[in-house]
């Protein structure tokens, strides 16, 4: 599928692992606010849950006024059904927002085949979807929590105002099973954003909840030089599936009996590690009150070994195809929201390295070879003159195996569409 973008950029999202993200028209608008509403109620209503549906609904309504404090130490508090709206952002007749709804759920994500792995995911695809706005759009994200774990999102790079920043205990509360929070921002600066859960960040973030948030201009000056007529995102990976298996599990069985205690209100903040500030956390521990789950480690989480490599969800050979033409530029978006770097070389060609973190390099580099380190995103172009299948991948080759068996990995094939091969590629997965 082909998006056509108001610039004339089409936008190929044929082989994404998941779908792009356009707004919703203003019709559509209040359809999913309404739909979201009524989500919220019907998980009110339907749990066992006891809060009455209005008062489900929370509007710290301020937009900008308005008390914002945490609830995580209020007695028998819960947040199911609740819908969230933090201040510091305008109110719906102030812009015109895009609305975009986002949930997470668990699903079993296949990486290679045979290799199913449990992952909390956006809108049940990993990576989440693709979004493609305008530098200075105006986006809401109503994002509903559909499992029994807490989750944040933190748009990366983004400069959101903080109480949309999405760090738990830092700008909010984290979002409860059930709970609706709605982030609303002003899409800027441009470029090769992202974002990701960041809440126990190294399973949820890194194992599934990640995905792109491309900010364009609708005059990109790099089209100068480089005019790119299709425009892919890589988003690059790293697993550790034995790790997300056992944690996720853990997590599940912790957090059922959290929710019970919770709405119970026989929760103790405390044997939960949460507290009011840094100082009554280290007066607990001085006196003994408190024992840090750290001082004797996590046997599942220390240290990760990770056996899986990819891009966009997917390891090699079941890793995607860039499709360019003769005579023609294309853009490539590399973002890693893993927790290792990937150096990726391509075969056949030079590439431009063009921008870091969303930000255009003042001098374009020309490389072979780029060090994608995590958090970082990292923007080629490529230009099409040597007809063929090209390997881009991973050149530290000890990731470029799958559970330790080579060939696999992050692995991605440039392919020209307009050419008559005479080797047809094969598939090999033991050497
Ligand atoms: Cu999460």
């Amino acid at each position: 599928m082909t998006t056509k973008m108001d610039n004339g950029t089409d936008v190929d999202v044929r082989h994404d692992a998941g779908q792009a993200m356009v707004g919703h028209s203003s019709d559509e608008r209040q359809l999913v606010s309404r739909r979201a509403f009524l989500r919220a109620a019907a998980l009110v209503a339907g749990g066992s849950v006891a809060a009455p549906a209005l008062s489900a609904v929370t509007e710290h309504a301020g937009h900008g006024g308005g008390n914002y404090q945490s609830m995580m130490f209020m007695p028998g508090h819960n947040m199911a059904g609740q819908i969230t709206e933090p201040p510091g952002a305008p109110a719906d007749d102030e812009v015109d927002y895009q609305v975009f709804d986002l949930d997470v759920r668990i699903v079993q994500h296949e990486i290679v085949p045979g290799i199913r792995v449990p992952m909390f995911a956006f809108n049940g695809q990993v990576p989440g979807p693709e979004f493609h706005v305008y530098e200075g759009d105006w986006v809401k994200v109503i994002f509903t929590n559909n499992t029994e774990e807490m989750h944040t999102i933190h748009w990366h790079g983004l400069t959101v105002p903080y109480t949309m920043d999405g760090v738990p205990m830092l700008t909010q509360d984290p979002v409860h099973p059930g709970q609706v929070f709605v982030y609303r921002f002003q899409a800027k600066p441009s470029g090769t954003r992202w974002y990701h859960c960041h809440w126990g960040t190294p399973l949820h973030a890194a194992h599934g909840m990640h995905g792109a948030f491309i900010v364009h201009r609708r005059d990109d000056p790099l089209k100068k030089h480089f005019p790119y007529q299709r425009d892919y995102t890589l988003m690059l990976e790293a697993w550790d599936i034995d790790f997300a298996r056992e944690e996720i599990e853990g997590l599940l069985r912790g957090m059922k009996e959290l929710n019970t205690l919770m709405q119970q209100g026989r929760m103790d903040p405390m044997t939960h590690g949460l507290f009011r500030s840094y100082q009554d956390y280290l007066t607990a521990v001085q006196d003994g009150r408190y024992i840090p789950p750290y001082l004797q480690g996590r046997s599942s989480g220390v240290p990760l070994r990770f056996n899986f490599f990819g891009i966009n969800g997917k390891a090699h050979p079941a890793g995607r195809h860039l499709g360019i033409r003769r005579g023609e530029w294309i853009r490539v978006r590399l973002i890693n929201a893993g927790d290792v770097s990937h150096h990726m070389h391509l075969h056949g060609h030079d590439f431009w390295w063009v921008a870091q973190d969303g930000n255009d390099l003042l001098q374009p580099q020309r490389l072979n070879t780029i060090h994608v380190h995590p958090g970082g995103t990292y923007d080629i172009m490529i230009y099409g003159d040597n007809p063929g299948y090209w390997a881009f991948h991973n050149h530290a080759t000890l990731m470029a195996r799958n559970n330790g068996v080579y060939p696999g990995g992050a692995h991605a094939v440039l392919e020209y569409e307009d050419f008559t091969p005479s080797y047809r590629p094969t598939v090999s997965v033991d050497q």
